[in-house]
């Protein structure tokens, strides 16, 4: 009997079998396999009477079994198919080479681990497993191994065909994620400048490949997300030209059968003092001198009331030299053509990009705004702007009243007891207040390009599909002189490191006993006394830095009186003779804190007089930024990551750990002490250990019968999630080592691929009849 109803879509092979006619299915497979072959199969009787000759299906059919063929037979003939013999040449094709995986290790202590991977990237491979986690270092340089022809090298195939690359560890969550319906998670780590924001791209560059949807469009707009949000939250440090200073959580949408169908960002934590001071050899986010070059080669420059001798102050703390690469060099003109390329792509509308262009321009007259005290007989703490042009000029811009701005930049509104009174700000007020102004204006607009872009790739809310997040935030920083910025930074990465030990080491051996599975423990750094210090309530670092913050009569000197003595740990020490200093010991490493400005920042207020100026705006899209109240309390570095951490944690995750070979960002120079530090701080030792012994995957007996029941069951069986069903899985796969638990089977990381390869070859063929079937009703 062929049921009336065909699914309107491919379902996942498992639930389509179960609703289907199994005779048919079973026919059709059992042939399939004798002679894999669609012209075959179009000649099969069942089809030939009811189908006839279906041209459309027939092309289905034919990519369907492709796909099939590719997992299994196409290793020996794919390094013909690489022309690029570049630093990877791959011959070896199905080859496997033991130092691949650091766990093949016979001899294993931090000596010969270093020495591995300093024989690799000599060799250029830079990539290197840890089991299922994926080391990078950093090459410093354009290797020839991103192209569309290595993506196609690494697509479904056992990870052992080819040198360890990126691209394998994206093919891996995506594989996972298609195979379970599962959501999946890869999270990038490694200190500022390690290339965890190229490797993010790389990894989004694979996905879009293996999702390749029909849509063109939505692909390209996908590429065209990390360009444009990285334009507005990167800028150069002293560590990193393009560092990251915000974090970047970006979740790309698939549909059940693996299409991408859309994207989703969430942003983290962006430093917005940037906007308005950075540290002596930095400079600020990139968009600025894009915005600027991009101008100044159109000749649009007057258009938004810009000088052209000399660039506004927030971009031009080392007098001159902006001006000069600007002039001299046309890169940044390039990347702001580039930037018009994206927002259009992506599909903001031109009225949107003029007033983010607007909105930008009038950030930067507005840091150009001067002032000046006024003394009188009665105030001496009064201000005035002595030269109205970048008042005037930045009024205009964000289409508010010159005179309102200077009013709410030089006084404000306080209530008492019912009355409202006005008071005049100091001329450090007053400059204090424009800086908080071009803060909000850049920290806002920053979010509303995130939310914009979000709607813009939102997929259809019919289809319920499946994601892969990729996580790629702010490294670890320790510069010459350290701030708030710094120390929020360094925390986030503390909750990353600790995310990380949970899951490959706590987690790991809390069900080694739960189980009553013997398998050797491994020591690791828990760096959980750390994130105590600075979370817990209400005496942690962070606590306390709130509470201190809403004392007006408090300085940045009692702030750190407060924490010497509360905070009694090894962790944090003063260092004698200089006040507003404070070190922390973080898992990466000693830090030295500067406690400047500490308070200030961490209330990052913003005068209600200046809200209520900016929603007079004239500009629809400014007026919107501001239509939201203010509701921000507290420390604003807390709990947003641990938000993402938990979203996490219900997909599988992945690591990735990037690894900075120098600090000279020379290529192929590897320096000892410095990956030694990295391979120290970052656990990789004890990481191999707990590769070699442990079990990374431990499944449920039902999950693992529910998942795998295929490769000893008929289609059409349901059989019992018990051990014994388990054991018939595990021996018919053929595979060794793995142990049963109480109720999980463990597994080592091998067996997933190899499982998971088994499992695809045979439910593609269900998927392959399937979509014959629904055609052939259809
Ligand atoms: V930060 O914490 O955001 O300051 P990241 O993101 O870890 O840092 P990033 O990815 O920006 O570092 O890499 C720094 C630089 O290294 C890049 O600008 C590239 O010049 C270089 N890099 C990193 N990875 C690669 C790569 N796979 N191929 C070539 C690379 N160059
Ligand atoms: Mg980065």
């Amino acid at each position: 009997k062929i049921p009336r109803n065909p699914p309107p879509t491919l379902l996942h092979p498992e639930k389509w079998c179960r609703g289907f006619n199994h005779f048919i299915s079973q026919c059709l497979i059992k042939d399939f396999e004798k002679r894999p072959s669609v012209t075959h199969l179009l000649e099969h009787p069942f089809i030939k009477q009811v189908h006839g000759k279906d041209m459309s299906l027939q092309k289905q059919l034919a990519e369907l079994i492709q796909e099939q063929q590719q997992l299994g037979s196409v290793a020996k003939t794919r390094h013909e198919q690489i022309h690029t013999r570049g630093p990877y040449h791959v011959d070896r094709a199905d080859k496997y080479s033991l130092d691949d995986d650091l766990v093949n290790l016979e001899v294993l202590d931090e000596d010969t681990i270093i020495h591995q991977l300093q024989k690799r990237y000599a060799d250029f491979q830079i990539y290197t497993y840890v089991g299922d986690i994926l080391i990078a270092l950093n090459p410093f340089q354009n290797l020839s191994i991103y192209s569309p022809q290595f993506s196609k090298l690494y697509h479904g195939v056992k990870r052992s065909s080819n040198p360890p690359h990126i691209f394998a560890s994206a093919d891996a969550a995506y594989q996972s994620m298609v195979t379970f319906s599962k959501d999946q998670c890869i999270i990038i780590s490694g200190e500022s400048g390690a290339g965890k924001t190229e490797s993010a791209h790389l990894i989004v560059q694979h996905l879009t490949f293996l999702g390749k949807a029909n849509n063109r469009a939505l692909r390209e707009k996908i590429l065209q997300v990390n360009p444009l949000v990285e334009a507005f939250g990167n800028a150069c440090t002293a560590i990193n030209d393009n560092s990251s200073r915000f974090g970047k959580y970006l979740e790309m949408m698939f549909t059940p059968t693996g299409a991408v169908m859309g994207a989703k960002i969430s942003e983290y934590l962006l430093e917005k003092s940037r906007v308005i001071k950075q540290a002596v050899g930095e400079k600020n986010f990139h968009i600025f001198y894009y915005i600027y070059a991009g101008l100044y080669h159109q000749k649009k420059l007057s258009e938004y009331r810009l000088p052209d001798k000399k660039p506004p102050r927030y971009i031009d703390n080392e007098t001159g030299r902006v001006m000069h690469d600007i002039v001299t060099k046309d890169s940044y003109g390039r990347q702001f053509e580039a930037i018009q390329h994206c927002f259009r792509i992506i599909g903001f509308t031109d009225e949107e990009v003029y007033s983010v262009y607007r909105i930008l321009t009038g950030i930067l007259n507005t840091g150009n705004i001067e002032f000046a005290a006024i003394s009188s007989q009665h105030q001496t703490d009064k201000s005035e702007v002595p030269d109205p042009e970048a008042l005037d000029n930045a009024a205009a811009l964000l289409s508010i009243g010159s005179e309102e701005l200077q009013e709410a930049l030089t006084s404000h509104c306080v209530v008492t007891r019912g009355e409202t009174i006005i008071r005049t700000n100091t001329v450090d007020k007053a400059a204090d207040v424009r800086d908080a102004m071009s803060k909000a204006l850049y920290g806002r607009l920053f979010s509303w390009i995130v939310n914009r872009i979000n709607t813009l790739l939102q997929p259809d809310k019919n289809i319920c599909g499946m994601n892969v997040g990729i996580l790629d935030i702010f490294g670890f920083e320790n510069f010459a002189r350290n701030s708030f910025e710094q120390l929020c930074i360094n925390i986030a990465n503390e909750q990353i490191q600790f995310y990380f030990n949970q899951h490959i080491f706590a987690l790991e051996q809390m069900e080694y006993q739960s189980e009553g599975i013997d398998a050797a423990t491994v020591e690791y750094e828990d760096n959980r006394p750390l994130l105590d210090m600075f979370l817990q309530k209400p005496m942690g670092l962070l606590s306390l830095l709130d509470e201190e913050s809403r004392f007006p009569q408090a300085t940045d000197l009692t702030l750190v009186d407060k924490f010497e003595d509360n905070l009694r740990c090894k962790y944090f020490w003063r260092p004698k003779g200089v006040e507003l200093s404070f070190g922390i010991q973080h898992y990466a490493g000693k830090v030295l804190y500067d406690a400047s400005a500490f308070l200030e920042k961490n209330r990052d207020t913003l005068p209600a007089d200046i809200v209520v100026v900016l929603r007079t705006s004239e500009n629809k899209l400014l007026q919107q930024l501001f239509s939201s109240p203010l509701t921000k309390t507290g420390t604003f570095c807390t709990y947003s990551l641990m938000d993402l951490l938990s979203k996490m944690v219900v997909g599988q995750p992945h690591f990735i750990r990037c690894i900075k070979p120098n600090d000279d960002r020379e290529a192929l120079m590897f320096s000892h002490e410095r990956v030694l530090l990295q391979l120290r701080y970052t656990g990789i030792l004890e990481t191999v250990k707990i590769r070699q012994k442990g079990y990374s995957h431990r499944i449920l007996f039902e999950e693992f019968v529910k998942r795998y029941y295929y490769l000893a069951f008929k289609a059409h069986e349901t059989p019992l999630g018990s051990r014994e069903n388990c054991l018939a899985i595990l021996e018919k796969s053929k595979l060794d080592n793995w142990i049963l638990g109480k109720t999980k089977v463990f597994l080592k990381y091998y067996h997933i691929e190899q499982l998971n390869l088994f499992l695809r070859e045979v439910m593609g063929r269900v998927v392959v009849m399937q979509a014959y079937i629904k055609g052939w009703l259809g």
